[in-house]
């Protein structure tokens, strides 16, 4: 049987992957990840397949940070990660990178502002997925946790630290695909489904 084309979800543990997966998919109802447990624990690479869906998803975690974990264990995440985009980068059409709006502001004065010679691992791993022809989409999820005057604020901030490092974030409503430069973003809650249409349709085009 051919192979459905994937749609690739990473992003750190608790951003919310399992949450955007469950409303992804056909029949929610036969989905088995768990959200919000064993955070950190997604090291197994296995796609979901639906029957009724026309691809499947695989669900990574992200660079750094995984609450508790080691160094070593977070090096071993890296490696493990960067070795199945190498392998497998022709098999996805779509990368959504899921964010929490309520870390991006620590990880930038952690890794950027207080560390000039560290990079924000999520700009590291935006540039690394470029170099790939995987078309990307930075998922901000938990808008419903700030207020909109501190949503316009974490994402400026955002948006000004990526220029630094020569990546272009661009409203997706904004988005010029012919623009190799750009990558799109799009605000997101996965309790509230803000947006959910958008992502949707978004997936279906790039089907
Ligand atoms: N307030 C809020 N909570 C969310 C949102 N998305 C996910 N969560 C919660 O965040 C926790 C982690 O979500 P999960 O989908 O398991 O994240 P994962 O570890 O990336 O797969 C769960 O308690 C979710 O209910 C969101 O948009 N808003
Ligand atoms: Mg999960």
């Amino acid at each position: 049987m051919e192979e459905k084309p994937s749609l690739l979800i990473i992003g750190n543990s608790n951003v919310g992957k399992s949450s955007i997966t469950k409303l992804l998919l056909k029949d929610a109802s036969a989905f088995k990840g768990k959200i919000g447990k064993n955070p950190g624990s997604t090291l197994l690479i296995k796609p979901i397949i639906q029957k009724n869906m026309p691809y499947q998803i695989v669900d990574l975690p992200g660079f750094g940070y995984a609450k508790g974990s080691s160094q070593r264990r977070e090096k071993h995440i890296k490696d493990l990660i960067v070795t199945h985009i190498e392998k497998n980068n022709d098999k996805y059409f779509y990368c959504l990178m899921v964010l929490n709006i309520l870390r991006i502001e620590d990880e930038i004065k952690k890794y950027h502002i207080k560390n000039l010679k560290t990079i924000p691992l999520t700009f590291e791993l935006i540039s690394f997925l470029k170099e790939f022809s995987i078309s990307i989409l930075i998922i901000i999820n938990k808008i419903d946790k700030v207020t909109n005057l501190e949503k316009k604020r974490i994402i400026n901030l955002f948006i000004t630290t990526a220029k630094l490092y020569n990546l272009h974030l661009i409203p997706i409503n904004e988005y010029n695909e012919n623009n190799i430069m750009e990558i799109p973003y799009l605000e997101f809650s996965a309790v509230k489904k803000t947006n959910l249409g958008i992502l949707k349709k978004n997936i279906d085009q790039l089907l």
